[in-house]
This record gives structure tokens, sequence and C-alpha cells, in this order.
């Protein structure tokens, strides 16, 4: 008995009376990302961190110089965005590196909005 339009009931995602669509998404969690950063001293010589970023990043020489320029002016930025577990072997990996050179160059990780 569904032909009579007054009997139409509307389903949960067909709001057939005022023609607005509500369409119920089931909602997929996606794993937090964390973004990873370089800070800024007075002492890390330029050259090492641009190896750091050729090295660990990925990034070519020019693209590490780049970033490299900006954390020097800026103070810090973000060389990269991963899972919990790869940012946290990032940071492990920069700073052991930087530990083992004698400098002092730190790089943290946060979590994105
Ligand atoms: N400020 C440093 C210098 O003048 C260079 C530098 C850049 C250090 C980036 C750290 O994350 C850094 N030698």
């Amino acid at each position: 008995m569904r032909l009579d339009p007054q009997m139409m009931s509307d389903t949960p995602e067909d709001d057939s009376e005022t023609g607005l669509m509500t369409k119920t998404k089931p909602k997929t969690q996606r794993p937090p990302r964390y973004k990873v950063m370089l800070l800024n001293d007075d002492y890390t010589p330029m050259e090492f961190v641009v190896m750091v970023l050729e090295r660990f990043f990925g990034m070519t020489h020019a693209q590490a110089f780049e970033i490299m320029l900006t954390v020097h002016k800026k103070g810090l930025a973000v060389v990269g965005v991963f899972s919990h577990e790869i940012a946290e072997t990032k940071v492990a990996q920069v700073m052991d590196f930087a530990r083992r050179h004698q400098h002092p160059l730190q790089c943290t990780m946060e979590k994105e909005d």
C-alpha cells in the first residue's frame, strides 16, 4: 500500500518530502598522522641539516637545502607527515645521528589536527 503519496514514509536516507538527501555514511576510522618537525639552533652546521633531510626524509639536495633554510629563518618546519610508528622512527634516527656527531639538532613529532 505504498502507491498513495500520502502513505510514503521516508527512510532515514531519503527525505523525499523536503527533497533533501541526508546520506548516513558509515564513518571509517583513519589512523592519526604525525608531523615530524626540525627545530633551529645556532650551532648545527647547515650542511649537516641538509644531509639529515636527504638521508632520512628522501629529499633531493635542492629540496633539503630549501627546507633547511626555512627552519633556519622561521625557527622550525614540518619535514614530513607519517604514521605514529614511522614518525617515532624518524625522530629517533635524526636525534641519534645528531648526537653521534655532537650537534644539538632537535627533531620532534606532533599529532596532526
Ligand atoms: N641555524 C643553523 C646555522 O646557522 C643552521 C640550522 C638549520 C640548524 C636548521 C638547525 O634545524 C636546523 N648554522
